[in-house]
């Protein structure tokens, strides 16, 4: 097994303490905890001035989730929530990483630190630079930065050796002039974190329904019959999304929520905009909760399908949408004929739920119209996380819920901007027409070939046929899997560049040489040539809208991203006929260009400055389904899990806490499952816990298999929880060493960060 490195967080103890988990998301608490942090990282009075900015329309879009804003009036107290307020002090915290930090702290002492020490140590103020060989990290100036980068890239053998990786907060205006550079150097080599997010649910809906983005918008949860929830977990990672659920109940709406854990925001949520609401009982959500094993999602998917084919026989035209399915679908007859080969009881058992429950479900669905199924991690990042997102659609298709108000498709993104990065071209496979619109546009020659995916990149810097990193935000070594691998890889680079706010552990794992360059975040105001900028983002359901900063900068030598850029592209390009000055002087020139060579940007500068900004097309939306390889919508089939567990061998999905973002760490507590100040937990049912003569606060070690091989991530703490047999959870990203680089998901190539085979064995 691969010796353990500082590539993965040390094993510190905090000491456990557990709490009651809460009736009841949000309420008093959330907003103490709000507070809570801003006055320790911002202090009070800047912080509330802050805050009264954050999703307000002439403000700054939160750094936290990609949840949309009302398109409506926004009240001051509703706009930010628990976990975007954290995201806010973690960036405008007062704390400083200065060059007097790094002097005074190796590389290798930094490594000692856990993920959550790391990042209280505060926002970097200066370029930093790791020189072959050396302890320290030392300063740098821009120029000299941005020339040992150029130097790297024109000395390699082909740009195709270079790696060009972006994370999900990158404004539109930085991300278009990124995958610009990274085509003018030659390469499509630009990897994402929606390769490890929603890249299931791009591959899904591109294919069934001709478009990878959601179709509903936040309207539509006021109308909704029923909203199905799976493999989500609102109540932490998009807090607001339970006010429009709240919406759904109110005017009537039922709720399903599918997954493993009854997590407590599914449960019941009290308004944090009525703080009379504060102290009572709070609104019910779930009105059917479906305790599913982990990956039993298609197994589920396929018991509804077949028990609503039954009712239909039953009860003819009442059911299916035979219109819809007539007139804009393929594959109907397929479907039917595939599902009849199903035996219900052994889908049900693949479940782990009781038939009666399942019947309930499929009643409801039967029984109503208008369906929206939302979804996010619990099903994109599996072996089948595709099949899971495309039986999504066989039951929306099969319903006619899709394309009409109230109804639809509904993947709930992650990073605040990481949709609008795909649509600005941060992809490795971009389609033709996007490649030769930009070529046309600046008069140049894009490659065709495909890149690497954030799988490929790993497993072609560990083989060494890609020698240069640059990361736009992102903490690579930790959100990806297979830890001790990837850092292998990054570690056989000549050059890593991380473009960062603060500091992470892919800072400590580093190429030859290295760079860190700070950069402004988004609280913070962005002036160059032309005065000062804003810049835009697009939301989960399709906005774009803009964002102001309004703090001034924290340090002089912090550069925007999208001046980061054009200095590299400068140091970098030869024969660039771009004016990157120009563009990254005035951003509105970006956004000319972005309307003319991106499809539904017309009028971009004047449309993003009407507050509220504008809606990029939907065909899905706009019930159009003629963009798909048949012209309509298309019904797919998909296979059950093919994975069957050994004995003492256990399911274990990777989640995140309420105290974190992905690899930001913002404390150590998990209010909302009754664990408090610790992160080196394993939750398992009791029943498996008794079996494998353990109990609750064991040490153990967990070790993953995977064709053949083992991965080791020793001393978690074992906590009994309400959690199907033979399901485990973790949290990201201490486990992500277990996870294998080449388990990833069918068609997608994700990494299957919710499916990872097992075993346990008591710490030594
Ligand atoms: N505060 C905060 N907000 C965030 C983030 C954050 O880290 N912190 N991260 C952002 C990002 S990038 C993303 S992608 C989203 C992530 O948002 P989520 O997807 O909600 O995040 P996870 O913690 O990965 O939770 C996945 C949920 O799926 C369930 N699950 C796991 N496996 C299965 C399964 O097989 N079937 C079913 N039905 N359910 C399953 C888990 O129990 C859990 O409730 O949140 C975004 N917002
Ligand atoms: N095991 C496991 N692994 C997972 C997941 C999982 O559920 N389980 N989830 C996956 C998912 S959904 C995702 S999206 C990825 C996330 O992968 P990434 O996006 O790579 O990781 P983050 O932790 O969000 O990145 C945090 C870092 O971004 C930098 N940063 C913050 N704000 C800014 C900014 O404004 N500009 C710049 N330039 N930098 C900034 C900071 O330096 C911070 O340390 O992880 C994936 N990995
Ligand atoms: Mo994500």
């Amino acid at each position: 097994m691969i010796k353990k490195t500082i590539a993965q967080p040390p094993e510190k103890f905090t000491g456990i303490e557990e709490t009651q988990i809460p009736h009841s998301a949000v309420g008093f608490k959330a907003i103490k905890s709000a507070l809570t942090h801003i006055a320790d990282e911002v202090g009070i009075v800047k912080g509330v001035g802050l805050l009264a900015k954050l999703n307000q329309k002439d403000g700054f879009d939160c750094p936290g989730c990609a949840w949309p804003d009302p398109d409506e009036k926004r009240s001051f107290l509703a706009e930010y929530c628990e976990n975007g307020a954290k995201a806010v002090a973690e960036e405008a915290t007062k704390m400083r990483v200065s060059p007097m930090f790094f002097a005074l702290n190796s590389v290798a002492d930094l490594g000692t630190l856990s993920d959550y020490e790391l990042g209280k140590k505060g926002r970097i103020t200066n370029p930093m630079y790791l020189k072959e060989g050396a302890t320290h990290y030392e300063e740098i100036s821009w120029d000299n930065a941005f020339n040992l980068i150029g130097k790297t890239l024109n000395g390699l053998d082909s740009p195709d050796e270079a790696v060009f990786y972006t994370s999900g907060r990158t404004s539109n205006e930085a991300a278009y002039l990124y995958q610009l550079f990274a085509r003018q150097y030659g390469t499509n080599n630009l990897p994402d974190c929606s390769n490890m997010c929603h890249e299931s649910s791009g591959s899904a809906l591109s294919e069934t329904v001709g478009i990878g983005k959601g179709s509903v918008i936040l309207d539509d949860f006021k109308h909704a019959d029923l909203v199905i929830v799976m493999g989500q977990n609102p109540g932490t990672n998009h807090p607001r999304m339970l006010t429009a659920l709240g919406e759904t109940k109110a005017n009537g709406g039922k709720i399903i929520s599918v997954n493993p854990l009854p997590e407590v925001g599914l449960k019941n949520f009290i308004e944090p905009q009525n703080p009379l609401k504060w102290l009572g009982n709070g609104t019910d959500l779930s009105d059917l909760f479906l305790q599913v094993k982990i990956n039993g999602d298609v197994a589920l998917l396929k018991a509804i399908l077949l028990l609503l084919l039954q009712k239909e026989q039953a009860n003819p035209g009442k059911v299916f949408d035979h219109k819809f399915i007539v007139e804009q679908t393929s594959g109907y007859e397929t479907l039917i004929a595939d599902l009849r080969t199903y035996n219900l009881d052994e889908l049900v058992a693949q479940t782990g739920l009781q038939f009666d429950e399942i019947n309930e479900a499929a009643e409801m669905i039967a029984n109503n119209e208008k369906i929206i199924v939302c979804w996010a991690m619990g099903l994109t990042q599996h072996k089948n996380g595709v099949d899971n997102i495309r039986e999504v659609v066989n039951l929306l298709l099969l319903k006619g819920s899709i394309g009409k108000v109230g109804a639809g498709t509904c993947p709930v993104r992650g990073h605040s901007n990481v949709q609008g990065d795909r649509t600005m071209g941060i992809w490795e496979k971009m389609p033709e027409e996007f490649l030769a619109g930009l070529d046309a546009y600046f008069d140049f020659k894009s490659p065709r070939k495909h890149g690497y995916d954030v799988v490929k990149a790993i497993d072609a810097m560990h083989k060494k046929e890609a020698r240069f990193f640059l990361g736009m935000g992102g903490n690579f070594n930790s959100a990806t899997p297979d830890t001790e691998f990837t850092a292998e890889a990054l570690r056989n680079c000549d050059l890593t560049v991380h473009i960062s706010t603060k500091i992470n552990r892919s800072h400590l794992v580093h190429g030859k040489e290295a760079l860190i360059l700070p950069c402004l975040g988004r609280t913070e105001i962005d002036k160059q040539a032309s005065g000062e900028q804003f810049v835009t983002t697009e939301n989960s359901m399709g906005v774009i809208a803009q964002s102001v900063g309004h703090l001034t900068p924290l340090s002089e030598y912090l550069k925007s991203e999208t001046a980061i850029v054009a200095g590299i592209a400068k140091a970098t390009l030869k024969n660039t006929k771009v004016d990157w000055d120009a563009l990254a002087g005035n951003y509105d020139l970006i956004r000319d260009a972005v309307e003319a060579t991106i499809p539904g940007f017309d009028k971009y500068n004047e449309r993003v400055r009407v507050p509220g900004g504008f809606y990029l097309p939907n065909n899905a939306r706009d019930n159009d389904f003629t963009p798909t390889h048949t012209g309509k919508a298309n019904f797919t089939i998909n296979e059950l899990s093919d994975i069957v567990l050994d004995k003492g061998h256990y399911m274990m999905m990777s989640i995140r806490t309420h105290d974190q973002y992905n690899t930001t760490i913002y404390g150590l507590n998990d209010r909302y499952r009754g664990i408090l100040n610790e992160r080196r937990v394993v939750f398992m049912n009791q029943q498996d816990v008794d079996e494998a003569g353990l109990k609750k606060n064991d040490l153990i070690d967990l070790i993953s298999h995977f064709e053949g091989q083992e991965r080791l991530a020793e001393k978690f703490i074992v906590i009994p929880y309400s959690i199907p047999r033979g399901c485990t959870a973790t949290y990201f990203p201490e486990a992500n060493v277990l996870v294998p680089l080449k388990s990833v998901a069918r068609i997608s190539n994700q990494p299957t960060s919710k499916t990872v085979v097992i075993s346990v064995r008591k710490s030594a």
